[in-house]
């Protein structure tokens, strides 16, 4: 690992978390791509090392970067499973459970990492926290829109345009805690296409960029 002059404190150990991840990829492997400033550095650190791979990617600027640095991607229509899916997150509860979505990539983030056998989690030391707390993205049907947010409650929409899907994306901003009692309820609400709420059995491994060092993530599960 090498400092990279004028590189932020958060960009290093962004870098170093997805350097490492990078290596747990292999010759031949089927990979999922994620999306976000923490996956920009996994697509260059996967570039260098030239291995013969299949990637799908779970957004149009993950496609855009990986074809540039000449990365293989493929459309997922085709695909059962994948060997490993990497992507970043917004925060990472004790017990694994993750917020994913500031980027509103996290419905096509949680099929690409539902599809993989492993699914690595990379992030900066910011993002582990006590307790998750919100807000929780939501990407909502567009039809009867008025009518879900009325359901759900708490609940601003994004000023961006539709996601790729052409859903909403919003963000729901009552309690988390606990987490699975409010991902149950988002999922069972119509309307709502997919919540930024990952369970910790999706989750393989975490790896925390601390310094200029990545570390494993211990879960408590
Ligand atoms: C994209 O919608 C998100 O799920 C990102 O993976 C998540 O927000 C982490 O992004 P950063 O790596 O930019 O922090």
């Amino acid at each position: 690992l090498h400092a990279v002059p004028g590189e932020s404190p958060t960009d290093t150990e962004k870098r170093v978390a997805a350097e490492a991840a990078a290596q747990l990829v292999e010759d031949g492997m089927a990979v999922g791509l994620g999306t976000g400033s923490t996956v920009a550095f996994l697509l260059p650190a996967l570039a260098s090392r030239g291995l013969r791979i299949d990637c799908v990617a779970t957004s149009p600027a993950t496609e855009r970067q990986a074809r540039e640095l000449g990365i293989a991607v493929g459309p997922f229509e085709g695909v059962e499973r994948l060997d490993i899916a990497i992507d970043g997150a917004d925060q990472v509860a004790p017990d694994g459970w993750l917020i994913k979505g500031g980027g509103g990539a996290h419905f096509r983030e949680k099929i690409v990492a539902a599809a993989a056998d492993r699914f690595v989690v990379i992030v900066d030391s910011a993002k582990p926290v006590d307790a998750l707390s919100p807000p929780v993205p939501l990407e909502l049907a567009k039809f009867g829109l008025a009518a879900t947010l009325r359901e759900l409650g708490d609940v601003e929409l994004r000023d961006a345009p539709q996601s790729p899907d052409g859903g909403v994306i919003a963000d729901y901003g009552g309690p988390v805690d606990p987490p699975g009692d409010l991902a149950a309820r988002l999922a069972s609400t119509p309307g709502v296409v997919e919540h930024g709420l990952f369970p910790p059995a999706l989750v393989g491994d975490v790896l925390v960029g601390r310094g200029e060092v990545a570390d494993p993530l211990g879960l408590a599960r």
